[in-house]
């Protein structure tokens, strides 16, 4: 199968000096780990090279496109303006704190978004260059959460993936950026969506039901026509590159150079992109505190802080560097001495050997970020260190923790925490340390980074099943030229149409001024119903004076309140005299709630009550709903009234009157060579059970059926109806 691999950045960055470009591999948590995916991969990598197309003249870019692609790599050229405003602005001023819980720092811009949008469209004509029908997209990270729809748009048919890198914040942080629908629909294009944790998952959830209103169910997300997975795959590393590591000449040359330089010191070791995100300054004024609160350590410990030079060109990162060179040189001016210097800081990024080599000698790894999606740090630490004994200190706040409860976990925020911790893991014995170190590395080598990239490869391959099966339900264009032709050579027909959510879209207001039918809509089934052999009937939930005023004087039979009373032949005629005295009781816990509830209202028809939450707030709506479920379900106990869950409707009603019934009256004793029925909610479900096998029934929108297909909008049945109606004459 063909792999498309999205992602902002290429697994290879180029550069230019004096003229000439040089090609190396590109820093960063993702390159790191997509480059260990191994041969057996037929992929493809679409993304950005690392250079601004203004420094490079045709020659450049022709060079680069071939040199890329010897390496399946396809690049997306973005000038200067692009990477200013959607890779520095809205990715990384806008997303990037906002979802680390940055608030303060977050960058609000409409310029930025715009070009984010625009650099979307770049990738996604990229992408077309290359996806096939088979391709399998998998796009990566925050700066492409658009793509996704885009994608979706241009190949309906293609499984897409996506997966977040960092945070998914909670909805209280989320709700806050401007964009928060066009993102949250951008990323719902895809088939599935992975994140590092649950509660990324959860909180993208929570955030599409109380922004869009869009339920969801286990771990899926539910449209009108799919529903998009939500799921977790912690990503790994490559275990066993890290774990061999220190078998190779070169890195064994390494730490015997670290050695000699840090003699008997001890080795406690900082790593990270420079980025606020990782709490470099706070974990220096905890090793500060560490220092003021144990002099029995001092030139006994070294602090080795590798800070990798990242977003130079963001101001907030520019001031992030000041300010860490200060507090490093306040610290070692503070408690430094001729022989001893407590911190080594390199703003650097250090070739491999000499960072498995750190991680081989340090005795304590101080990774604690303020927020970090995974960390990938912590892991390769532990990989490293295979039979050596070592301390891994690491922040709640990380992804990684959830999984390596066995590490000395700390609040990043909390100095006499860290200070703490480290002054216990100075001191535990070395046996303790091996024992730890070994349950967390026998975790970490099963699932590494080509087990992480493969889970989420086959559970997005696994949707195709889920997918197949869809396609089958749907009433494609063949099947839909085929009921058109019974359609029109049958000599008896009966056509049952639900209204709401069928033949119109559903309104924010329920009263019938607000879903009045369109005059093209009644001429197609005035002309429908007046075919010689047609009987046509609207079976609708609505009560008979709302359909009497849309539908009274045409010439065809009306059902109100799922089957309450029927219309044919020009009189009503109700099902029965139900009792009422079930209403009272009800009516009063519905008021109740929905004084509680604004935007809730209730509506009452001659055999039922009917709770509307449309209008309300989607979170408190499921609050409610629930709450409700839970109070009427014991009051109606035993009693001949049943609950029925509608389009953002409770509705109560006596179990005897539905659709079933309804139909079953319609159809009396003719036998019909042709039978159309269309609905969109579980009271349609009656109706369908009621007609024979033959029938084309349809349902409007996803969810488990009775149908025989499926039609994706209000706007497919309107142009069926009008497809019907043509054909006569
Ligand atoms: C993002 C998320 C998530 C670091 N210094 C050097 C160096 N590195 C390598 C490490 C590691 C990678 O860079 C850093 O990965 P992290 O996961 O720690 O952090 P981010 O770059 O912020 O990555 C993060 C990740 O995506 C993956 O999903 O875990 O939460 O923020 O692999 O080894 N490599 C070399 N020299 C260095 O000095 N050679």
């Amino acid at each position: 199968m063909q792999l498309l691999i999205v992602s902002n950045r290429l697994p290879i960055s180029v550069t230019k000096a004096g003229g000439k470009l040089s090609f190396k591999p590109s820093p960063g948590g993702l390159a790191t780990a997509m480059s260990s995916l191994g041969k057996g991969w037929n992929y493809s990598w679409i993304g950005w090279p690392g250079i601004a197309s203004d420094e490079l003249t045709a020659q450049d870019k022709l060079q680069i496109t071939q040199e890329l692609q010897a390496h399946n790599c396809y690049p997306v050229f973005l000038t200067a303006k692009q990477i200013a405003n959607f890779y520095e602005g809205y990715s990384n001023t806008t997303i990037w704190p906002l979802f680390h819980y940055f608030q303060s720092l977050t960058k609000y811009r409409s310029g930025f978004w715009e070009e984010y949008q625009k650099v979307a469209k770049l990738f996604r004509k990229e992408v077309l260059k290359h996806a096939t029908e088979k391709s399998l997209i998998w796009v990566h990270d925050y700066q492409l959460m658009t793509l996704p729809r885009l994608l979706r748009d241009a190949l309906p048919h293609n499984l897409i993936g996506f997966f977040l890198h960092i945070p998914f914040p909670s909805y209280e942080i989320y709700r806050l950026l401007p964009e928060r629908k066009a993102v949250l629909e951008g990323l719902l294009g895809a088939d599935l969506v992975g994140f590092h944790t649950y509660d990324y998952a959860d909180h993208f959830m929570s955030s599409t039901l109380r922004i869009l209103g869009r339920d969801n169910k286990l771990s899926g997300v539910i449209l009108k026509d799919r529903i998009v997975r939500a799921d977790v795959f912690p990503i790994g590393i490559d275990y066993r590159k890290f774990a061999n590591a220190h078998k190779s000449p070169a890195v064994k040359k390494e730490a015997a150079a670290l050695r000699n330089h840090f003699g008997s010191r001890r080795i406690i070791l900082s790593v990270d992109r420079l980025d606020y995100s990782k709490g470099i300054l706070e974990r220096l004024e905890a090793f500060e505190l560490f220092l003021e609160n144990n002099p029995g350590y001092h030139k006994k410990i070294v602090l080795v802080v590798i800070a990798v030079p990242s977003r130079a060109e963001v101001d907030a990162y520019r001031q992030l560097r000041e300010n860490t060179e200060q507090a490093v040189s306040r610290i070692n001016g503070k408690f430094g001495s001729v022989d001893w210097t407590p911190i080594s800081y390199q703003y650097k990024n250090l070739p491999f050997e000499q960072l498995v080599a750190l991680y081989g000698e340090a005795d304590v790894a101080l990774i604690t970020p303020l927020r970090d999606g995974m960390n990938l740090v912590a892991k390769e630490y532990i990989a490293t260190k295979g039979r050596r004994s070592g301390v891994l200190i690491v922040s709640e706040m990380a992804g990684v923790a959830d999984e390596l409860p066995e590490a000395t976990r700390v609040n990043p925020s909390d100095k006499v925490g860290i200070a703490g911790a480290l002054e216990t893991a100075l001191q535990l014995p070395s046996v303790e340390q091996k024992r730890r170190l070994h349950v967390m590395q026998t975790r970490l080598s099963k699932y590494n980074v080509v087990r992480w990239a493969e889970d989420f490869i086959e559970q997005l391959s696994d949707t195709q099943t889920k997918k197949t099966a869809r396609d089958i339900d749907t009433l494609t264009p063949q099947i839909q030229e085929q009921l058109i032709a019974d359609f029109r050579k049958a000599k008896r027909r009966l056509l049952l149409f639900d209204y709401d959510g069928t033949l119109t879209n559903f309104v924010s207001n329920p009263r019938p001024a607000s879903a009045k039918p369109s005059p093209a809509l009644l001429g197609m089934l005035t002309k429908l119903s007046g075919a010689p052999g047609t009987k046509l009937a609207i079976v609708s939930g609505r009560p008979k004076t709302a359909l009497e005023g849309w539908f009274g004087k045409l010439p065809f039979s009306l059902v109100a309140e799922h089957g309450g009373w029927t219309k044919v032949d020009g009189a009503w005629t109700p099902a029965g005299t139900a009792a009422q005295d079930w209403k009272a009781g009800l009516r009063l816990v519905l008021e109740q709630a929905t004084e509680r509830t604004p935007g809730a209202l209730i509506e009452e028809k001659d055999y039922s009550l009917v709770w509307h939450y449309r209008n309300v707030t989607p979170h408190l709506a499921y609050v409610r709903k629930a709450s409700l479920l839970h109070d009427t379900q014991k009051q109606l106990k035993n009693s001949e009234i049943e609950t029925f869950e509608g389009s953002k409707t409770l509705e109560f009603k006596p179990r005897a009157i539905n659709k079933k019934t309804a139909a079953a009256k319609l159809i009396g004793k003719t036998k019909y060579d042709f039978i159309l029925s269309i609905g969109d909610d579980n009271t349609d479900e009656d109706m369908f059970a009621a007609l024979p096998e033959s029938a084309y029934t349809i349902r409007v929108g996803r969810g488990a059926s009775q149908a025989r297909y499926h039609l994706a909008s209000v706007e497919q049945v309107l142009m069926l109806v009008s497809e019907l109606s043509a054909v006569l004459p």
